[in-house]
């Protein structure tokens, strides 16, 4: 299985988030990036492939216009503003509050494209997100040609970027983009499986009124674990979406037997869809030593779960998303995709 990544991703290096009431050293770094793309070379699981440059079109097909002008312009505005370093919002427009017309300074508009604190933004933030996108989609072009699988190597991850808001680290929405790449190749159905351990509460609302593209999560019960405010099990889809979406919420606590039997279910669900590709949102972070988060599974699970997802017989892009724990990352993100590969 092909790998790709550019070191261009590794631009986004953010020193700090906002967590737990402080600001503490960020989660989401480079290091990630570098453990898995090591662990792949040292295990010669495959080769290693620079993406091509897509452009912007296809981001356009997943993220309002806005909101990408956003992200272009963000820099300028927070360096025009005084600002230096990492930004962070601090004001919403909640219930009652408009969201249009679109402030025209950059905290009000920070606040106008985001839904957390916690995701730091800085110069090189939105080129980084570009590359991964790129990633992305270079791996679906590769199975939309015919090869049986590939591997994203995406970081910044993107499942909770929606069409029009940054956060949960995530800036652009790697894995719907992908997908709806492989609709616009020629794809008639595609299913997205989200096995991080947070919900993909982004992907799940670029699809949520369509039935070509099925989305399904695998993950922490959103009434204990962020994203907190999307995730449940009632959220079936809507209009022409109603039925082409799945949550699985899971207790905190979940180890591979509890999670293992979503997953069949799951499985069962994307057999039906039919879909030309499956496209996997491959968390690392359901792992049991992983620092943000509360599953058990280990590093033989992640084998597990490849040979499970290996089962649908499907063509199968594989794009990362979190997983926190890095001296681990690597290891358990190959033993993932070399259980899909070797099963
Ligand atoms: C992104 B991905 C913990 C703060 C956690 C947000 C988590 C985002 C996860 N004190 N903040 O789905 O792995
Ligand atoms: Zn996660």
């Amino acid at each position: 299985m092909k790998t790709i990544f550019s070191t261009g991703q590794l631009a986004h290096n953010p020193t700090h988030e906002i967590s737990d009431g402080a600001l503490q050293p960020a989660v989401e770094i480079p290091a990630r990036a570098e453990m898995v793309r090591d662990r792949i070379l040292q295990t010669a699981f495959g080769a290693v492939l620079e993406p091509d440059d897509f452009g912007m079109a296809p981001l356009q097909r997943v993220h309002d216009a806005d909101y990408l002008a956003f992200l272009e312009s963000f820099w300028t505005r927070w360096t025009n503003a005084g600002r230096s370093g990492e930004a962070f919002p601090f004001v919403w427009p909640v219930r009652g509050l408009r969201k249009d017309p679109a402030p025209d300074h950059i905290d009000g508009l920070l606040g106008r494209y985001s839904f957390d604190a916690g995701t730091p933004m800085g110069e090189h933030t939105f080129a980084a997100a570009r590359a991964s996108a790129n990633s992305a989609l270079t791996a679906a072009r590769l199975v939309a040609g015919g090869e049986a699988s590939a591997f994203a190597l995406c970081r910044p991850p993107g499942h909770h970027a929606a069409a029009d808001y940054y956060g949960g680290y995530c800036f652009l929405n790697n894995a719907a983009i992908a997908a709806q790449w492989l609709r616009d190749a020629g794809a008639e159905r595609v299913a997205v499986l989200d096995v991080d351990y947070h919900h993909g509460n982004g992907t799940q609302s670029i699809f949520y009124e369509r039935d070509d593209v099925l989305f399904l999560s695998i993950h922490a019960d959103p009434r204990e674990e962020y994203p907190y405010f999307l995730g449940h099990a009632d959220e079936t889809g809507t209009g022409a979406g109603d039925g082409f979406n799945a949550n699985f919420p899971l207790e905190l606590g979940a180890d591979w037997r509890i999670w293992s039997a979503a997953l069949d279910v799951a499985l069962k669900r994307i057999e039906a869809h039919r879909p030309d590709t499956l496209i996997v949102s491959l968390g690392l972070d359901p792992y049991q030593n992983d620092p943000i988060s509360k599953f058990r599974l280990t590093g033989e699970d992640f084998t597990r779960m490849g040979a499970a997802l290996a089962r649908a017989g499907l063509p199968t892009v594989f794009v990362m998303e979190g997983g926190y724990a890095v001296d681990a990352l690597g290891v358990n993100c190959v033993n993932a995709l070399a259980g899909f590969a070797n099963a």
